[in-house]
């Protein structure tokens, strides 16, 4: 509501401003000065300049975004195909600045150099066969250079050799959170369908097929580092996209059909943690918070807790009201880590069983999809 009366008021100002400036050309009318629409030779002159001036302010603001803000984009990949994409990356942004800085300088400055002049007629010029095919050519093979490169980086990276060992974890996407689904000792995930979906099997894994007997549901991910992860998506409602922006990984999830993305993690969480620019970007943030939680307890709030890095799987796809907060957890452990985390944990078919066995003992017979997980879990550990 505000906003909208703000944009009011600055309407209002500038209907106003026009109305003025109005006025004052008609109390204008009849004195000796140039009242004319046209351009005169100072009108040129002045706008000429002002070209310059906003060249100027152009490499100025870009200056001042790279040194003010140039610290902000992901900085080390964690994983080995990262290097390939920010290689790819650093090639277009280099290129594409020096175009940039190149062609505003030389159409700022012909602007200025041919500016109006009195009495100057255009000269007519047809075409040139020589000037055309260059500025065709050099961009043309500037950029199938950048594409052919672009594609030969993806093909490698999603280019999964069937012999390599990997392990193979289902990413299940839906408004708005992440569950993952490990293929257990098979390494083959047992098949699943929206219909099967029913009280703690959320992610309607089919319970009678074989291959899905070991399968183990979880809500935080660990991966081992130095070990390819293959990754398969499904969506149970509309488009998101799984994005891992320290892995330099992102693949879309769409209903009805399964994607994959495949990555090896090269820093386990904790070493990523202890990398000189993680460290100081951990102390910023921490600063920053240390100075809210002092307004905030002024205010009689309670403070805010230190950050600690973690890596985190985002949806990238605006999919609904809290798409925002659509986010997972993941540790990448070291092998050893890993299988000690790995050890235990309940497979869904007895997480099932557990919730079946449970609603009997419970009076009102019937229990939340949530609290029989939990239950479920209880039972297993036990
Ligand atoms: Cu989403």
């Amino acid at each position: 509501m505000t906003s909208l009366l703000v944009i009011i008021v600055l309407v209002l100002l500038a209907v106003a401003l026009w109305q003025l400036t109005k006025i004052f050309d008609l109390t204008q009318v009849g004195s000796s000065s140039d009242s004319s629409q046209v351009a005169n030779d100072k009108d040129n002159n002045i706008q000429g300049y002002l070209m310059f001036g906003f060249l100027a302010f152009l490499y100025v603001f870009t200056i001042y975004g790279l040194l003010t803000w140039g610290n902000l984009p992901l900085h080390t990949p964690a994983s080995e195909h990262g290097t390939e994409v920010d290689r790819l990356m650093n090639i277009t942004w280099v290129l594409i600045f020096v175009v940039q800085a190149i062609t505003q300088l030389l159409l700022h400055y012909f602007a200025f150099k041919y500016k109006g002049k009195k009495d100057q007629k255009a000269l007519y010029f047809a075409d040139n066969n020589k000037l055309e095919a260059l500025w065709s050519i050099i961009p043309a093979v500037t950029l199938a250079g950048l594409i052919l490169y672009g594609l030969y980086a993806w093909t490698n990276i999603m280019f999964v050799d069937e012999d390599e060992d990997t392990i193979v974890i289902e990413l299940y996407a839906q408004q708005f959170k992440w569950t993952a689904r490990l293929a257990g000792e098979d390494n083959v995930l047992g098949k699943a369908n929206v219909r099967y979906i029913e009280g703690v099997n959320t992610l309607g894994v089919d319970l009678a097929d074989p291959n899905a007997q070991d399968d183990i549901v979880v809500t935080e991910l660990h991966i081992p580092k130095g070990k390819k992860v293959q990754f398969k998506f499904r969506s149970q409602d509309v488009l998101h996209s799984a994005y891992f922006p320290h892995f330099r990984a992102q693949m879309n999830c769409v209903p009805g059909m399964v994607t994959e993305f495949a990555f090896t993690p090269t820093y386990t969480t904790a070493e990523y943690r202890e990398l000189p620019y993680m460290i100081e970007k951990v102390a910023h943030i921490n600063e920053l918070r240390a100075k809210q939680s002092l307004d905030l307890i002024a205010k009689g709030q309670p403070g805010l807790d230190p950050y600690t890095f973690d890596y985190l799987l985002l949806c990238n796809k605006i999919c609904g009201s809290s798409h925002y907060n659509m986010q997972m957890k993941v540790v990448v452990d070291t092998p050893e880590d890993y299988k000690k985390w790995l050890a235990d944990k309940t497979t869904l078919v007895n997480e099932v069983k557990a919730s079946l066995e449970k609603p009997a003992d419970d009076a009102s017979g019937e229990a939340k999809s949530n609290d029989t997980l939990a239950a479920a879990n209880e039972v297993a550990v036990k």
